[in-house]
């Protein structure tokens, strides 16, 4: 009887598996990437990964994603799928370069169609392959995507972006650009096809979770106040002390607050460049008549 009851009891008490989390800050355009790794099995997904580029010298360069990559290998892990929370406006997508070495599945949220009919024709991409083709999968609320013994769920936030998808892994949630740090807030919502409403809505679908559950966000910009750059919060966290929607802020104040902070804010420094290569799945476009690859910067005059 008794080794009947120990044994009930360690299956009650035994700890939920929960991934492996490394997450790499890229300075220059203070975006977090991550690394989730099953320990069971060893399989695991990038999140967001950022390939450097100097809009100068027109010089891209592989060396946040390599950090990625080895710390993979080192850790004798397999990623087997680069996952993109959006299309990011701020930084170039590392995905392709991911993808020539692991050979992973690369997803977005299927909203990505709607920033491609948007963005598609303001930079003549006439490449580009239509209903999201140069993605491996584009991914639906409630999608579910293995990850070794573990379950990536999908969850839809729109309202940064038509495409934001947020991945929860057990108790982790990449939250991608909804809520930020407590301190900071919340995303901007004034890019095409954004939405305060929206993402007021979506952010709430991740605070209805359990209290101690963890997010991660992809942007740190600190905070009045804070000197070092931070990406993990948690559920109670953000419902207790975010700046932009703790403490119960209804949906017609976030809305008000957060056109009139949208207004103040200025064009991301690399939203050209970005766009026009993550609207193409992290493909350069393809190179003019003399071989050479061109970014475009459409002009408007004011
Ligand atoms: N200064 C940054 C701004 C980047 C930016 O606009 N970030 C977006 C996420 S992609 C955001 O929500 N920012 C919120 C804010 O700046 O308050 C840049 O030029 O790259
Ligand atoms: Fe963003």
């Amino acid at each position: 009887m008794e080794g009947v009851a120990d044994t009930d009891t360690s299956r009650l008490t035994q700890s939920r598996p929960t991934p492996q989390i490394h997450a790499f800050f890229d300075e220059p355009t203070k975006s977090v990437s991550y690394l989730v790794a099953d320990p069971a099995t060893g399989e695991a997904a990038v999140i967001d990964a950022v390939l450097g580029f100097d809009p100068a010298s027109g010089r891209l360069d592989t060396a946040a994603a390599d950090r990625i990559v080895s710390e993979a290998r080192e850790r004798g892990l397999s990623i087997i799928w680069i996952l993109e929370t959006h299309a990011h406006a701020d930084h170039l997508s590392a995905a392709q370069h991911i993808k020539q070495s692991s050979g992973a599945s690369y997803a977005v949220g299927q909203g990505i169609r709607e920033v491609q009919t948007v963005f598609g024709p303001r930079f003549g991409a006439a490449d580009l392959k239509p209903d999201g083709g140069d993605f491996d999968r584009l991914l639906d609320d409630g999608d579910v995507l293995p990850l070794g013994e573990l379950e990536i769920e999908v969850i839809a936030t729109p309202g940064h972006t038509p495409a934001c998808v947020s991945y929860r892994i057990v108790d982790a949630v990449f939250v991608g650009d909804t809520m930020f740090m407590p301190d900071y807030g919340t995303a901007r919502c004034d890019f095409p096809g954004g939405d305060a409403r929206q993402l007021y809505r979506s952010m709430h679908r991740i605070l209805a979770l359990p209290r101690e559950t963890r997010l991660f966000t992809c942007h740190d910009y600190k905070a009045p106040g804070r000197d070092v750059f931070a990406w993990e919060t948690t559920v109670g966290e953000q419902v207790d002390h975010n700046v932009h929607i703790g403490g119960g802020v209804g949906e017609d104040a976030y809305v008000a607050m957060r056109q009139a902070r949208d207004a103040t804010l200025n064009v991301p420094k690399l939203l050209h460049p970005a766009i026009q290569v993550n609207i193409r799945g992290g493909r350069l476009p393809p190179a003019d008549a003399n071989g050479v690859v061109y970014l475009k910067i459409p002009l408007t005059l004011s």
